[in-house]
């Protein structure tokens, strides 16, 4: 732990911050922290008896569509009851402020939850998908989908282990499927699992933003999953300042830069001067 900066001085970085106008945030589940929507690798890891992260692959999927979309069902259902913190808020905040100046402010994130959309931010990357649209697993085509429950049988999707959930298994009819009438396969979510690659447009548009950006936030985010884990170093490599935003420092840390520890919803408005008040 030596080697990292505990915690930075904000009048310092705040200097930087007012002479950055490129900034891209790269955000993870500890942004959607303090709104209740549980991270990965934190408490709250597990649904049911599973590790959240063993349910995110095309490997769970093929062997069992039914328990899959009860856990991306739950989430959905669990994030629509939740809103926006004061970190969403101040992002959202800054690309407003920036508006019709020279200075952007880009979030590239490896949340699902919307939840930066639903705070007003428009200049958002999702890089892993996002839960409220869902693909066909046959002609790929991508549905925009709110609906709750998304089909009568997933209603009242429950987080909780017991015999009743342990052995409810949905007929694979009664799950989404395709509304192209000459197709009608069955749907998943739109999402990226381990083990598939990402987007290759949404790739691109991730490196150009951070090939152009001038200071870089990386905010709840472990910084284990690639290709995202790569950002800060790559950034940094460059010179460029790269400002951490956790409960504890990541390998994002230990490249350059400040390290502001603690909820980000506290230090990300201290640290961009934004009054909570207007929030
Ligand atoms: C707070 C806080 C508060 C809490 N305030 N902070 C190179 C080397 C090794 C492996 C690979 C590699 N390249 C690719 C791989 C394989 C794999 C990978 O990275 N594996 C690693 C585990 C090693 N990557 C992939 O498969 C990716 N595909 C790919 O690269 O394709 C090409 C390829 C494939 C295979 C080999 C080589 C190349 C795809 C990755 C897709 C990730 N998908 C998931 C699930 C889907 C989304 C969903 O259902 O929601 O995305 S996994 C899961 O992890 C989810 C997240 O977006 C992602 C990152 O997690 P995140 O956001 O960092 O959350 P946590 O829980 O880990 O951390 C929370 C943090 O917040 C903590 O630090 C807390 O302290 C902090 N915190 N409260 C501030 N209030
Ligand atoms: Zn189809």
């Amino acid at each position: 732990m030596s080697q990292h900066r505990r915690s930075s001085d904000f009048t310092k970085f705040r200097e930087l911050f007012e002479n950055s106008k490129r900034i891209v945030a790269l955000t993870g589940a500890g942004v959607s922290a303090e709104c209740g929507v549980p991270t990965f690798r934190g408490p709250g890891g597990f649904w049911r008896a599973y590790q959240a992260t063993s349910l995110a692959t095309p490997q769970a999927f093929a062997a069992d569509p039914s328990l899959v979309w009860q856990f991306y069902e739950y989430r959905r259902q669990l994030v629509a009851t939740k809103l926006p913190n004061n970190a969403h808020k101040t992002l959202a905040y800054i690309e407003r402020q920036f508006e019709g100046s020279d200075r952007k402010l880009s979030i590239v994130t490896q949340n699902v939850d919307e939840l930066h959309r639903r705070a007003g931010s428009k200049n958002v990357l999702e890089i892993h998908g996002r839960l409220f649209q869902i693909r066909c697993t046959k002609c790929h085509t991508v549905e925009d989908n709110t609906d709750n429950p998304i089909v009568p049988a997933l209603a009242n999707v429950s987080p909780i282990d017991n015999d009743e959930t342990k052995n409810k298994k949905i007929k694979i009819e009664d799950l989404p499927h395709c509304k192209v009438p000459s197709c009608k396969a069955l749907q998943r979510p739109h999402i990226v699992w381990f083990n598939e690659s990402l987007d290759p447009q949404v790739l691109e548009e991730a490196d150009r933003l951070l090939s152009e950006c001038d200071m870089l936030l990386v905010i709840g985010t472990s910084s284990i999953v690639y290709p995202a884990a790569m950002f800060a170093p790559q950034v940094a490599a460059r010179g460029v300042t790269v400002a951490e935003f956790n409960l504890e420092p990541t390998s994002a840390s230990r490249t350059n830069g400040y390290f502001f520890e603690g909820p980000c919803g506290q230090t990300l408005p201290r640290a961009l001067g934004v009054d909570e008040n207007k929030l």
